[in-house]
């Protein structure tokens, strides 16, 4: 039994990490489009730097941590090993703390950055700034930008993604609004014997396309449809 699991901001929301799209929408007045695309950051650079420099830094503090929903995904996975794909939209890293192996983050990841002109990926837990040096070429000086997903970017692992859900039997998307493409058209890639289950607080523009939807919290929900 193939299972493929994607996940949202909803998921880490218990963990204390906000959502993107929560009541107002809204990061310190600017639209998420505004401080998560190449035409924000070329138009300024130093907010989107601020924007991901708070939230690495909040990431990395003690009191987040992995809730009951990224724990019950790692121990289900140890029980299924090598037929489980855990996609995850988050650029936190709670599912890896958590103990998952199969984690496929399609959105990038917060405590990396990348070289902009070599594409270079390598481990950061600091702030960036327009002027941070590339550690092991000093000469490239203001080319490291955030390793993650913008808007107009393409997505990671989308051929993985794609293969894994067109062979897969049962389908989970955790605390995902839905709106927010390719991942939200996956679930239109499973085949029609696959089981189809969303767990959200709310619905959400894909609900249609599940069997079974969940409207309970994640950190409830999972454990319980994972048990
Ligand atoms: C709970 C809960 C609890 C709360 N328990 N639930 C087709 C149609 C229209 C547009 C497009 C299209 N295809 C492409 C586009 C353009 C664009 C797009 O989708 N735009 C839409 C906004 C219309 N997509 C792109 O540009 C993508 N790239 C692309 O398409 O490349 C070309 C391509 C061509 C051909 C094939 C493939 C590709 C890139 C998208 C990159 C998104 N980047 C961001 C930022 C990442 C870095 C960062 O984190 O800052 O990713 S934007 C932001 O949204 C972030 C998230 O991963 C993503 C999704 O948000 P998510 O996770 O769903 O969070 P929320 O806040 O929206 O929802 C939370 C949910 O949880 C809610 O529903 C709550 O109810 C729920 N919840 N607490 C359970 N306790």
């Amino acid at each position: 039994m193939n299972v493929l699991v994607l996940t949202g901001a909803g998921i880490s929301a218990e963990s204390g990490i906000p959502t993107f799209r929560g009541s107002d929408g809204l990061w310190e007045g600017h639209r998420i489009e505004d401080v998560a695309s190449p035409q924000g950051f070329a138009r300024n650079p130093k907010l989107v730097h601020d924007f991901y420099n708070l939230r690495r830094r909040r990431l990395q503090d003690d009191t987040i941590r992995p809730n009951a929903a990224h724990l019950a995904l790692a121990e289900f996975e140890r029980q299924h090993p090598g037929q489980f794909l855990l996609v995850t939209q988050n650029i936190d890293n709670l599912h890896q703390r958590a103990g998952s192996q199969n984690v496929l983050p399609m959105h990038g990841e917060l405590l990396k950055a990348r070289c902009a002109l070599t594409g270079e990926v390598i481990p950061w837990h600091d702030d960036l700034n327009t002027s941070t040096v590339f550690p092991d070429n000093p000469d490239l000086v203001g080319t490291l930008r955030p390793h993650v997903v913008w808007f107009g970017e393409m997505p990671l692992g989308l051929e993985q993604i794609d293969e894994f859900a067109r062979n897969c039997d049962v389908f989970l998307a955790i605390g995902t609004s839905g709106n927010v493409y390719p991942a939200a058209g996956i679930v239109q890639t499973t085949p029609p014997h696959c089981q189809r289950i969303e767990i959200n607080l709310d619905a959400t523009p894909q609900s249609g396309n599940f069997a079974q939807t969940i409207r309970d919290k994640a950190s409830i929900a999972v454990p319980q449809v994972l048990a």
